[in-house]
């Protein structure tokens, strides 16, 4: 016969395993919100009554306006009193588009939140959680908070430091070219990879190229993922001379979806005159990449999806404004006259190198897909 200690162990145990099931599940409802819900966060809820039966579930939509808690709520009706919320950010307390969130639990009789993370947005920043507690609510932080910070990677960064989150994507061969010695890059990697591509341009708020990059390829640098997203993806280009073509299929499509190019101070008038006059926002002055960032920040991006060449690459890494980092590999030779994915780094030792952590190595068809995170500020 068990004792009454083993008893209560064993509840606590499963009570944790179904904490741990309940919350990924908020976590897999909020992730479907993904391009639709930036600048907002995406965020997963579930109410389950006492019997741990669901009785409520939402996932916030940006053009829905309604956050993910109120949705489980409204769905959970009479029975969420004395019910369990999980929720995958920290519930908001503020009156923005909608009321707070706060408020409707502790209304709803909710007896207890189990949520992952603080929300870093200033409005928030753990006041939820002490307005809760302050109404006899237990919270409980924590559980699966890794892989909270990873579903909003981009908001949380953005929330922290006003600047979007860095995820620079490249294409190269085996021995790290990602063109031939004439420009030519079509294609490195087969079609698999090309549409998980699409699928990093989906998730962003803004793509990022050189000049370099715009003249050699002339890209058009669009979600073509298929899916729905909220905002469109801004188009932006880093162009210290302003040598972007006004017959360029980025300028020819300004007008349908943004571009911003950053030059120099003094830039050509003439030239910016007919960039503009095609709809491209041509911003004059620093074009360092911090000052890029930070502008695009003001913008309320919150993530830039970097596609090269190696020069913007390298000047990103170097400093240390990347936090994530793609490299599709193709089974392909250049060779040294081929153009290098990374500019200069001045790395003189190997253990000076940039550094992903947390790798994870995927394989579409022939092709490798390296993803990891970097050390950044
Ligand atoms: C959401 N969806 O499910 C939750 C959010 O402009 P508002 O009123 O929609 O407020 C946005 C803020 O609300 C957001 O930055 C975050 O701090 C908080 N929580 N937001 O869009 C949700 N729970
Ligand atoms: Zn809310």
């Amino acid at each position: 016969m068990k004792t009454e200690i083993e008893k209560e162990k064993l509840n606590a145990e499963e009570r944790s395993l179904l904490d741990q099931r309940f919350m990924r599940r908020a976590l897999d409802l909020a992730a479907r919100g993904r391009g639709l819900t930036s600048p907002n966060p995406l965020v997963g809820c579930v109410i389950v009554d006492e019997r741990g039966t669901v009785v409520g579930e939402g996932f916030h939509l940006y053009a829905q306006v309604k956050h993910a808690e109120t949705i489980a709520l409204e769905q959970a009706g009479a029975r969420a009193r004395g019910a369990t919320c999980y929720v995958s950010l920290e519930p908001c307390a503020h009156y923005g588009r909608t009321p707070p969130c706060t408020d409707a639990l502790i209304r709803a009789g909710i007896q207890r939140v189990v949520a992952p993370i603080v929300d870093p947005n200033p409005l928030v920043a753990g006041r939820g959680f002490a307005q809760l507690r302050a109404a006899g609510i237990e919270v409980e932080v924590g559980l699966l908070a890794r892989e909270a910070e990873r579903l909003n990677e981009h908001y949380l960064h953005y929330m922290r430091t006003r600047r979007p989150f860095v995820h620079l994507k490249l294409a190269c061969s085996l021995d790290g070219k990602i063109a031939a010695r004439s420009g030519d890059a079509r294609w490195i990697t087969g079609e698999t990879a090309r549409a998980r591509a699409h699928e990093l341009r989906h998730v962003h708020d803004a793509i990022l190229i050189g000049a370099g990059t715009a003249l050699a390829d002339d890209p058009l640098l669009t979600d073509r993922s298929g899916l729905a997203r909220h905002r469109p993806l801004v188009r932006v280009v880093l162009d210290e001379e302003l040598r972007l073509d006004a017959r360029s299929k980025l300028a020819q499509t300004a007008r349908a979806v943004p571009v911003i190019v950053f030059a120099r101070a003094d830039a050509d008038a003439a030239r910016c005159r007919a960039l503009e006059e095609l709809g491209v926002e041509v911003v004059l002055g620093d074009t360092e990449p911090l000052a890029v960032l930070e502008e695009l920040g003001r913008r309320k991006l919150q993530s830039v999806l970097i596609e090269g060449g190696s020069n913007v690459a390298g000047r990103f890494l170097e400093a240390s404004l990347v936090n994530k980092a793609t490299f599709f590999v193709a089974p392909i030779i250049i060779g040294a006259e081929g153009i290098p994915a990374v500019g200069n780094l001045r790395t003189e030792r190997v253990m000076d190198a940039v550094r992903l952590h947390e790798v994870v190595i995927e394989r579409h068809g022939d092709d490798v897909e390296v993803t990891g995170y970097l050390e950044s500020r």
